[in-house]
Formats: C-alpha cells, sequence, structure tokens
C-alpha cells in the first residue's frame, strides 16, 4: 500500500500488542541501598582464659539492592586489635587467643559491611564483649617485707600499721584475707582494712623486732 514507513511501524506495533506481546522494561538497579546490620549493636559474654570454639557470633547485614550494588562482605575497624578476626564473606568474628579480664575486661568492635557497587557503600555495627573474670590471681603483698615503727608500751588495740596486699580479680576472686600466722606474736588482723593491731603492750625489752 502506500502508507510511509513511519506509520507503517506504529501500524505494526499497535497489531502486535493486541496480539499479546511481551514489553520487557529493563531497569539497571542503582546502588542507593547501604547494606543494614540486622542489629545496631551486638553483645556478648566470654570467659576469661578460655578460647571459644568455633566463632564468637554473627554479625550480618542484608542490601536491597541486585547484583554486586548488593553483596556485602564484612570487614573489622581499622582500631581492631589483631587478636580479632572477620570472615569476610560469613560475617563471623572470632578471636585467635584467650582474653585476659585483668588486661581488658570490655572489648568494643566496629564491624563494617560493604557492598560491591561502585562505589560501594558501608555501614557500622559495634560488638562489645565482656570478660568474665576466673580466680586466676593470687593476692599479692605490695612489698615483700613491712616495717612499722611504733612506741614502746602501746595499750592494747593501738594501730601498728597497715598491710598492703592486693589482688587483680574482680568482686570475691579478688578479696582478701590476712591471718597472722605466727601465734604468738603480740598482733591481730583488722581484716576489713588490713590493719595490724597490738593485743598486748610490748616492751623495748621485750623484742625490738618482731616478724
Ligand atoms: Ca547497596
Ligand atoms: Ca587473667
Ligand atoms: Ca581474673
Ligand atoms: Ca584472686
Amino acid at each position: 500500500n502506500s502508507q510511509s514507513p513511519g506509520r507503517q511501524r506504529r501500524g505494526a506495533g499497535v497489531a502486535c500488542v493486541g496480539s499479546g506481546l511481551e514489553i520487557r522494561v529493563l531497569v539497571l538497579d542503582v546502588n542507593d541501598n547501604i547494606p543494614q546490620f540486622l542489629r545496631p549493636h551486638y553483645h556478648l559474654e566470654v570467659e576469661e582464659n578460655k578460647l571459644p570454639t568455633g566463632s564468637l557470633l554473627t554479625v550480618r547485614a542484608t542490601d536491597a539492592d541486585s547484583g554486586p550494588n548488593g553483596r556485602v562482605t564484612y570487614r573489622l575497624g581499622k582500631y581492631t586489635a589483631a587478636i580479632f578476626r572477620m570472615g569476610s564473606q560469613t560475617g563471623q568474628l572470632s578471636v585467635t587467643v584467650p582474653l585476659d579480664r585483668e588486661q581488658q575486661d570490655v572489648h568494643t568492635i566496629s564491624v563494617l559491611a560493604r557492598d560491591n557497587g561502585s562505589p560501594p557503600l558501608e555501614s557500622l555495627t559495634t560488638v562489645s564483649i565482656r570478660v568474665h573474670d576466673q580466680n586466676d590471681n593470687a593476692p599479692a603483698f605490695v612489698t615483700p617485707h613491712f616495717i612499722f615503727f611504733i612506741p614502746e608500751n602501746l595499750p592494747p588495740l593501738a594501730h601498728v600499721g597497715r598491710i598492703g596486699v592486693t589482688d587483680a580479680d574482680e568482686g570475691e576472686n579478688g578479696g582478701v584475707e590476712v591471718r597472722v600466722v605466727n601465734t604468738t606474736a603480740p598482733f591481730v588482723m583488722d581484716n576489713a582494712r588490713g590493719i595490724s593491731t597490738l593485743k598486748q603492750t610490748v616492751s623495748f625489752s621485750s623484742m625490738s623486732t618482731m616478724q
């Protein structure tokens, strides 16, 4: 017929739609979603001196984009202690050595989730790890010898001096009781304060140095 090429194409298009043509619209994904951690903060408690078998915990972030724009990998913040490891694909946090509560009782770790878009988008969560105390420190005297100078003929229960003792553990594990082993010594201990007091008068003639 005598129709122009432009009109022909339009006509053909209408006919095709009428007969069930599928029109596919390809929408290209843009990296407009930041990876979202399932939790803004993770908390866990571990036992001192025990190396956990496997991972401490698994973090997870989702990303609503498709393809590389939604593919998430994990890493630790750059100031994280070298004893911690993160599985870049798995999100599994692990530790390579047992933790020492006396060295550090709480560890706060930054974990980043980054998608594979161009440019990539990144988000952050924190993991805090509280280390439970074990009684792994013996009490120690602050000095190997205590020397107290007291006047002769002090009355009984007079203050002699303070015995300094420390124990690096926490709570009851760090509680200390001081006893006088030599039962003939003329001292008693006030345990609550670590203070040695006289239980009888001491005269210079009887003893000048007592151990
Ligand atoms: Ca994304
Ligand atoms: Ca310890
Ligand atoms: Ca301890
Ligand atoms: Ca202790």
